[in-house]
């Protein structure tokens, strides 16, 4: 996988609004917010996408929807939040670095767009 920008997040290369940290994974806030709280949630290992997961993945996956429900809480979204994984070119995804929004703070609509 080609290194992306989310891997100097983890290094400390570049800089961001980091919110949570633990051995696996790394929560920061979206520097481009579609809400009021915008993070994004995402592993260390450099999975590419979910697509890219295997079943030596399960633990981790399962842990970074387990930080999702931390990371909502500790940001006081008691009202609810969306989770979005976008996956691959339909899907909208810009950036090769497995991530998961965290969405709150508003309304969310349905169908998304
Ligand atoms: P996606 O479309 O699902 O691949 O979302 C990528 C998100 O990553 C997008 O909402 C903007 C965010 N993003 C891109 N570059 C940076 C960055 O350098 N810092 C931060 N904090 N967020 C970034």
């Amino acid at each position: 996988m080609s290194e992306t920008i989310f891997a100097k997040i983890i290094r400390r290369e570049i800089p961001a609004n980091i919110v949570y940290e633990d051995d696996l994974c790394l929560a920061f806030k979206d520097v481009n917010p579609q809400a009021p709280t915008h993070i994004l949630v995402i592993p260390k290992k450099p999975l590419k996408c979910i697509d890219s997961g295997e079943n030596e993945d399960q633990l981790l996956l399962g842990h970074l929807l387990l930080t999702v429900k931390k990371v909502a809480e500790e940001a006081h979204l008691s009202n609810g939040y969306r989770v979005v994984i976008n996956n691959g070119k339909d899907g909208g995804q810009t950036v090769d670095h497995l991530h998961l929004h965290i969405l709150g703070d508003r309304q969310m609509q349905w169908p998304p767009g």
